[in-house]
């Protein structure tokens, strides 16, 4: 039987704006009639009829609630707008590493990704739509431009109602609309992301680290998040972990009422176990997947910056890298610059880019770059286009394997090799909208007039001197794609910089981010938060933070 093609009349929602990773709203928006249906397609729209019309495109998401509803709904305006055929994650579940992947093993035509990522799940909280391209990266500016102007002005959508798939069977469907044929492949959520990583390192070795006579103590939290199989697959299966090894495993549409980041706030349980146990390593991942946070011992606290700097070092003890050589390396500008310093002693190119991976995928589709990261708890390299938290515990754990150091030892000794560039970040989430875009530009203003640049600030018995003030922009040099106003940067004499930008993440109101960073070439043992309070004060007296967002201290600080 034919099944035919259904227009529904609907008319615009307002702020339908993907912000930096997809358009993220709370679940009750995506459940209002319509509100999902409309965003769908104008996905497709954006896409073009020849990128949709006979399209393979991959489905999934983190497991969140309305996780299975959308994808029903996604299924529907797929078929009405003439996609070929669907991959989609058994019962909706893909991790957003794991649809990168697949959309670039199956030379996929893009996907869908169900997921608001590390904001917290259930029908109070949040959800999220994106969409990646054929090379398996989120859909760039451009694009998601594009989806927002048309969001503006759609009039109808096309659906196939008749179309009902068991997303818990993996199995293929297949129908017949207008004639033609529609396909809708149930797949396993695991098995292509795991294939993927035993060609990346060498299992064999870290099984025998993980396993072998002298068993490492982990504690990987997967926070109830999608990764839960894949930890399972990997860590226990194939890497002879024992069960105790690994946690919070079932993906839960609420996250058990867990919020999925992995930072030193949210991810607590996890810092307070590895500090009162004797773990080797912790590990902790997003609701979807794609960021990490890296503990050693007693806790010891990794930052996303010199996890990075540290895995660039290292590069070569990762099979893929040896295979494949090292080809660049990348950071967004907010990432303090401790890969910087390995691009040079390693004859490096290093690139700085706006905040969101979307900017990493034209350098490595050119080749150019092949490994890089974000201070937000991302790390990854060019095997996918999204970043990937259980590769870089992988990573980590062939670093360990290599040097027979512990995570504390391998950190200070790359601080006495190259400094270290102290960090932190503070975020102020949801503050209201309004006075935070008045601080951003009142704060621009300020920091961009001539006279801003030789002034001098002291605190706390430190003095700086501003070398620059300005809104960050980024000329892609692949394509020429143009960014503008991607963060206000305060970079003083000795190179210490202080940067503020809003989250384009959350889904309400504003969270401010505050990001401070200094470096040290020998005084590299000192602890992050005395460090740089002088510079945090300064910060905030330049901002005058405290008196547009009133708040007196930060939700989360890293
Ligand atoms: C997303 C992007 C990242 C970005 C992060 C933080 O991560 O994929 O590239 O660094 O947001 O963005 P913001 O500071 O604007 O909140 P995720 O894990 O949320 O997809």
């Amino acid at each position: 039987m034919t099944l035919t093609v259904r227009s529904v009349p609907t008319t615009p929602f307002e702020g339908q704006k993907p912000g930096t990773s997809g358009l993220r709203k709370k679940v009750k928006v995506f459940a209002e009639k319509n509100y999902t249906e409309n965003f769908v397609q104008c996905i497709l729209d954006a896409a073009g009829e020849q990128a949709v019309n006979g399209a393979v495109l991959v489905v999934g998401g983190d497991g969140r609630y309305f996780l299975k509803e959308a994808v029903d709904i996604i299924i529907k305006i797929c078929a009405g707008n003439g996609v070929g055929r669907l991959l989609v994650g058994q019962n909706g579940i893909l991790s957003t590493p794991a649809v990168s992947a697949l959309i670039r093993s199956n030379k996929a035509n893009g996907g869908i990704i169900c997921t608001a990522s590390h904001n917290p799940g259930g029908p109070e909280n949040d959800f999220g739509i994106k969409f990646n391209c054929e090379n398996g990266g989120p859909a760039p500016d451009a694009f998601t431009n594009k989806m927002y102007d048309l969001s503006k002005v759609i009039k109808e959508y096309k659906v196939v109602e008749g179309i009902n798939v068991d997303l818990n069977k993996i199995g293929t469907n297949k129908f017949e609309v207008n004639g033609k044929s529609f396909v809708v492949d149930i797949i396993d959520s695991v098995a292509n992301y795991v294939e993927l990583m035993k060609e990346i390192f060498d299992f064999g070795k870290l099984k025998a680290f993980v396993s072998g006579s002298k068993p490492l103590k982990m504690r990987i939290d997967a926070l109830n998040g999608v990764t839960g199989p894949y930890v399972r697959e990997i860590f226990i299966n194939q890497l002879g972990a024992t069960d105790d090894n690994v946690v919070h495993t079932i993906p839960l549409p609420d996250f058990g009422g867990l919020h999925p980041d992995p930072n030193l706030t949210y991810a607590k349980d996890l810092v307070d176990t590895v500090s009162a146990g004797d773990y080797d390593i912790g590990a902790a991942f997003d609701g979807d997947g794609d960021r990490n946070m890296i503990l050693g011992n007693k806790a010891f606290f990794v930052t996303p910056n010199d996890s990075l700097a540290v895995i660039a070092d290292y590069v070569d003890c990762i099979p893929y890298f040896k295979k494949n050589g090292v080809q660049g390396f990348a950071r967004s500008m907010p990432t303090a610059a401790a890969l910087d310093r390995v691009a040079k002693a390693k004859g490096q190119e290093v690139f700085e880019t706006p905040t969101g991976w979307k900017y990493f995928g034209n350098l490595m589709d050119a080749n150019r770059l092949c490994l890089c990261g974000e201070e937000s708890f991302g790390t990854g390299s060019n095997h996918i286009r999204e970043k990937d938290g259980i590769w870089a515990a992988l990573a980590w754990l062939s670093i360990m394997e290599h040097t027979k150091k512990s995570i504390e030892e391998i950190c200070k000794e790359h601080w006495k090799k190259y400094g270290r560039n102290y960090f932190t970040r503070y975020d102020y989430e949801e503050c209201e909208l309004a006075p935070c875009n008045q601080m951003m530009t009142d704060l621009e203003n300020l920091i961009t007039k001539p006279d801003f640049v030789g002034r001098e600030f002291s605190n706390g018995g430190k003095t700086y001197k501003i070398k620059l003030g300005d809104n960050f922009g980024y000329t892609d040099p692949i394509d020429g794609s143009v960014a503008t106003k991607q963060g206000l940067r305060i970079i003083f004499e000795d190179g210490s910089r202080i940067v503020m930008r809003l989250s384009g993440t959350g889904s309400s109101g504003a969270t401010v981010r505050l990001y401070i960073e200094a470096y040290e070439a020998t005084n590299v043992l000192g602890a992050a938060a005395d460090m740089l309070k002088p510079l945090i004060n300064i910060a905030l007296e330049i901002s005058q933070l405290p008196k547009y967002t009133g708040r007196n201290a930060p939700t989360v600080i890293t």
